[in-house]
Parts: C-alpha cells; sequence; structure tokens
C-alpha cells in the first residue's frame, strides 16, 4: 500500500486504540512494546472505514480472486467488511464478492458443518487481522484446500515483520515471507511495523515508544 495511506491507517489505528505502546505477551510470548488489537474496531464507522483500507490494498495489490475467506473468530467481520467495501470498489465494477468462514465447533444439526457463507471455490483471500510468527495461516489454507479451492493471496491489516522461532532458532525470513514461500501466495498488508516506526518519528508526543519499538526490530525483525 503506498506510504501515506499506510501511515493514515496506522494514525487511525491510534486513534481507535487499537494500536497501542507498552507491554504486551503476543501469542508466540514475546514481550512487545507495541501491540495492535483489531478487536477494537468494533462500531460500524470504524468498521466501515477499516474495510476500505482493506479493499484498498487487495485492489493496489492487482490480484485476481474470486471471493473472501474470513478465519473464525476475528477474520469473520474483517472479510465482511471488507467484501461490502469491495462490492462498492470502482475497480471491481459489477463483480460480486462472495465471502466465508469458519466456525471453531462443527455444527451438528440445521446445515451442519465447519464453514459459513458462499460455497469455498475458486481462488480464496483469507483476511486477517495481524502476521505475527505465522501460525494462523495454515488452517485457512488447510480449509480452503479440503473444500477444492485455491488459496490466492492473505489480505492482513498489520504485518509486524517478525522472524518466526524460538528466541534462540529465530527464522532467515519474516513469518510474512515464509507464508509466501509455503504456501506460494502473496501477503498483502494494509500497513508494516516500519509504518509504525514512522508515526513514532513523525510524533513528539510518542517519542518516549521509540527506542523500545526500535529495540524489539533489532531483535525480532528483518
Ligand atoms: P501469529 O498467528 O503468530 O502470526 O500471530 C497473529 C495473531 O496474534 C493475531 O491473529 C492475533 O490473535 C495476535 N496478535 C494481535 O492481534 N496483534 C498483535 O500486535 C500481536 C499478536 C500476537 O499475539 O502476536
Amino acid at each position: 500500500m503506498p506510504g501515506s495511506r499506510a501511515q493514515a491507517f496506522v494514525r487511525f489505528a491510534l486513534e481507535q486504540g487499537v494500536l497501542r505502546f507498552g507491554e504486551f505477551k503476543t501469542k508466540s510470548g514475546r514481550l512487545s512494546p507495541y501491540f495492535f488489537n483489531a478487536g477494537l474496531f468494533n462500531d460500524g464507522a470504524c468498521v466501515g472505514r477499516l474495510g476500505q483500507f482493506y479493499a484498498q490494498a487487495l485492489v493496489d495489490a492487482g490480484l485476481d480472486f474470486d471471493m473472501l475467506f474470513g478465519p473464525a473468530y476475528k477474520g469473520i467481520p474483517l472479510a465482511t467488511a471488507a467484501s461490502i467495501a469491495l462490492s462498492n470498489h470502482p475497480a471491481r465494477g459489477d463483480l460480486p464478492v462472495p465471502f466465508a468462514f469458519n466456525r471453531k465447533e462443527a455444527k451438528d444439526h440445521g446445515e451442519g458443518g465447519l464453514l459459513v457463507g458462499a460455497p469455498l471455490q475458486g481462488r480464496v483471500v483469507i483476511v486477517d487481522d495481524v502476521i505475527t510468527a505465522g501460525t494462523s495461516v495454515r488452517e485457512s489454507v488447510a480449509l480452503i484446500r479440503a473444500a477444492g479451492a485455491q488459496p490466492a493471496a492473505v489480505l492482513i491489516a498489520l504485518d509486524r515483520m517478525e522472524r518466526a522461532g524460538a528466541d534462540d532458532a529465530l527464522s532467515a525470513h519474516s513469518a510474512v515471507q515464509d507464508v509466501e514461500q509455503t504456501y506460494g501466495i502473496p501477503v498483502v498488508s494494509i500497513a508494516a511495523l516500519t509504518d509504525i516506526l514512522s508515526l513514532l518519528e513523525d510524533d513528539p508526543a510518542l517519542a518516549q515508544y521509540r527506542d523500545a519499538v526500535s529495540a524489539y526490530r533489532g531483535r525480532y525483525g528483518v
């Protein structure tokens, strides 16, 4: 995504309280000086705006795709918002933007099953919040392939630009690069850690967090 739009997005996330600075433990156990909690995009106006950022990032990437998939739970409103914004985006013309998502627990009555929404078919874009170590993408890829469809890309809000692996055995590549190599699909992100570092450089009110975020990048980043 062009720098100015990525900058606008991290500013928007900061204003919504989605992007915070302090001390946080990530899913992979790292102590991070910042955290991006997409669950705090939690009212109609800001989810609408978030959807537009996702839609623009995907359009800018110039990828061919047929539908979106939102992994439970957090990916569900994200894929829905992106689908609405894409269906209103001039670059898509009148092309429909179907979407689907999974349940965490299989349903044994009614329509049953693990998948909800449009049938998974064609080239599917996985819409998610953040990639840190890349563990959550695997399950979505397996679900899409099991349905006979093809994963086409992963669309995320923030690339934390971190290496996967234990502290004493960090991968040579970022988790995003590992996902791209393992599954042979691009990862498109609205913004990345470098955009957060630019925000910290530009905003004197945030200067107190610069050193900690730079040091974290030095330790885990690519
Ligand atoms: P990986 O699956 O290791 O890539 O971590 C991504 C997941 O971690 C996200 O889907 C979130 O559940 C969570 N997370 C955030 O939401 N924001 C962050 O800034 C960092 C994480 C994290 O725990 O790494």
